[in-house]
C-alpha cells in the first residue's frame, strides 16, 4: 500500500452528524499553514442554527501584521456541500485587522465525545497533493486526548500526509 497523498483521495467522517459535533472543542495540536495565524489557547465552539446552518466561534492567541500577538474572537459560518463532512468555512474576526478567509473545512474523523481531526488544504500542487494546508486536532478536554484516542489520531495524521508536521497547542489558561 503506497500512499499517494492526493487531496482528492482523503476520506472524511462518514455520515457526519453536526448536531453531535456542537459545543466546545479544545485545540491540542496544529499543523500550521503558510502565514500562521492562530497560535495557542485555541478554543472553538460549534453550533447548529435554527435553519440547520453550522456556525462556530473561536478564541485564541493570534499573530497579526508585524508579529503582534493578541487574543482574538473569530467567527465562522459553514457552507454545506454534497458531503456532510466537507464544508466551506467563511471566517472573519471581531476586529477589522484580524484575518478573514474562505477555506475548505473537512472533518476527517471524530467520535463526537473525545477527539476530532480537522483538515483544510488551501492550495494544491499541480500533482494534486497539498501545497499549503492546516489541520487542527481537537479534544473535548482542555488537558488533551485520552491515550486510547492517540492511536486513531496518529493514523489519521498519516492518512492526510501531515504526520510529523504538528506542534502542540498549549492551554495556559491566561486568556
Ligand atoms: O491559524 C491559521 O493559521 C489558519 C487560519 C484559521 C482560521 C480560523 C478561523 C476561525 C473561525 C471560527 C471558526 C471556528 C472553527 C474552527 C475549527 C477549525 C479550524 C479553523
Amino acid at each position: 500500500w503506497a500512499q499517494d497523498c492526493l487531496v482528492s483521495n482523503i476520506t472524511v467522517k462518514q455520515d457526519f452528524d453536526r448536531m453531535r459535533y456542537q459545543g466546545t472543542w479544545y485545540a491540542v495540536a496544529k499543523k500550521d499553514p503558510v502565514g500562521l495565524f492562530l497560535l495557542d489557547n485555541v478554543v472553538a465552539n460549534f453550533k447548529v442554527e435554527e435553519d440547520g446552518t453550522m456556525t462556530a466561534t473561536a478564541t485564541g492567541r493570534v499573530i497579526i501584521l508585524n508579529n503582534w500577538e493578541m487574543c482574538a474572537n473569530m467567527f465562522g459560518t459553514f457552507e454545506d456541500t454534497e458531503d456532510p463532512a466537507r464544508f466551506k468555512m467563511k471566517y472573519w474576526g471581531a476586529a477589522a485587522y484580524l484575518q478573514t478567509g474562505y477555506d475548505d473545512h473537512w472533518i476527517i474523523d471524530t467520535d463526537y465525545d473525545n477527539y476530532a481531526i480537522h483538515y483544510s488544504c488551501r492550495e494544491l500542487n499541480v500533482d494534486g497533493t497539498c501545497l499549503d494546508g492546516y489541520s487542527f486536532i481537537f479534544s473535548r478536554y482542555r488537558d488533551g486526548l485520552r491515550p486510547e484516542d492517540q492511536r486513531i489520531v496518529t493514523e489519521k495524521k498519516q492518512e492526510i500526509c501531515f504526520l510529523g508536521k504538528y506542534r502542540r497547542v498549549a492551554h495556559t489558561g491566561k486568556m
